[in-house]
């Protein structure tokens, strides 16, 4: 058999600001449009591999462009070697740190990169790392933002029917007791059937979050609670975790498996759910599930639910997928949710195609 190479041709990088229809309040802000910045990485075979990256506010979308472009110009006529293309990004932005929107950049690139491969193979992703493809376990994560108690428990009401059974609800108010009525609204809305996670998006000190945890302990039924304080506090996260029932969740701001590794040693939560492209991409991802199934902690992810499915079918301590639908407008094929699962598409690679029509309407 004669072993092709696939070797990257051109690179296209395409900012997009997509309509959200469902707005999210969160502690932080609010996340009203989702700026998506859009890649093509084209191959000599004629394969094309695409990913998108999520700028969090249109500012930041030229800048995060401009670092894929400037990594293309390192990458062209090289061959489509995920690891090898890693090896190289990370020796050449030593010097600026890999963190950050640099290291989104190269999670991007990563991302596009094992969708071309596995095109190559005509293999699902999921397949390629030697997975089966399976339905993989989701919870609806659009909404349920801060937001007055009445709208809050309709809403919740409504993404339930959407044929999830967990949701998660974010807190973060100045005042707890707002938080506590918030929480009893959307569990009485929910029933007792449907799993409940919160999400604080960091709002607390560390003393504040056990004081709050205790209470959250004591209304009981939360499933997990989420960066209760500030991210990088791997020591503070392990003191909440050690003070509270509930588990602690933390994961989508760790840079790299190198973050994940030092949270996990320094016991900050019970559970992680790295963001891909924060991780490090499809190969940041594998590196960091290794990491989760030696320590024993159940693993989820946050956003990029199409590269996401994939990934966490290959997980050992696979735990749930948050589901969002945030990059649906333009793609050609978003994903199928069927009983609080994500169908992983039968297709080769990720399963990312465009819809160019909503990619010129939406043009940033
Ligand atoms: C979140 C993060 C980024 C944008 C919106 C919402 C949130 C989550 O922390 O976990 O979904
Ligand atoms: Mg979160």
């Amino acid at each position: 058999m004669k072993i092709s190479k696939l070797k990257l041709r051109r690179l296209q990088v395409r900012p997009v600001i997509v309509p959200m229809r469902l707005p999210l309040q969160t502690s932080t802000g609010a996340v009203s449009v989702a700026p998506l910045v859009l890649i093509d990485l084209e191959t000599t075979a004629g394969i094309t591999g695409r990913s998108y990256l999520f700028a969090i506010s249109r500012a930041h979308l030229q800048p995060i462009v401009a670092l894929v472009e400037a990594m293309r110009e390192m990458l062209v006529g090289d061959s489509v070697a995920p690891f090898a293309m890693e090896r190289k990004l990370r020796q050449k932005y030593t010097l600026l740190g890999v963190h950050n929107i640099v290291l989104f950049a190269l999670s991007g690139i990563d991302m596009a990169a094992w969708d071309a491969y596995a095109q190559s193979l005509a293999q699902p992703l999921c397949t390629l790392l030697g997975g089966a493809p399976r339905p993989v376990r989701a919870y609806n994560s659009k909404g349920l933002g801060i937001m007055p108690v009445k709208s809050l428990a309709r809403e919740a009401d409504q993404l339930v029917k959407e044929g999830f059974s967990a949701v998660k609800l974010r807190l973060g108010r100045d005042d707890p007791k707002e938080d506590i009525a918030a929480l009893r609204a959307v569990k009485k809305a929910i029933g007792p059937g449907i799993t409940l996670m919160c999400d604080y998006n960091q709002a607390l000190s560390v003393s504040e979050a056990i004081r709050r945890g205790r209470m959250l302990d004591e209304e009981g039924g939360l499933y997990w609670i989420e960066e209760p304080t500030r991210a990088d506090d791997f020591e503070g996260n392990g003191r909440i975790a050690d003070a509270l029932d509930t588990p602690v969740q933390i994961g989508e701001n760790f840079m790299g498996p190198e973050q994940m590794a030092q949270a996990l040693a320094a016991g900050a939560c019970d559970y992680v759910m790295p963001d891909a492209q924060r991780i490090g991409g499809v190969t940041g991802w594998m590196r960091a599930a290794a990491l989760a199934q030696a320590a024993g902690v159940e693993m989820s992810s946050h956003l990029f639910p199409e590269f996401s499915c994939h990934l966490l079918a290959v997980t050992p301590t696979c735990h749930w997928l948050e589901y969002v639908d945030w990059a649906d407008p333009v793609l050609a094929e978003p994903l199928v949710v069927k009983d609080s699962h994500v169908l992983i598409p039968e297709t080769p690679g990720a399963g990312i195609r465009w819809n160019e029509k909503a990619v010129r309407k939406y043009a940033a």
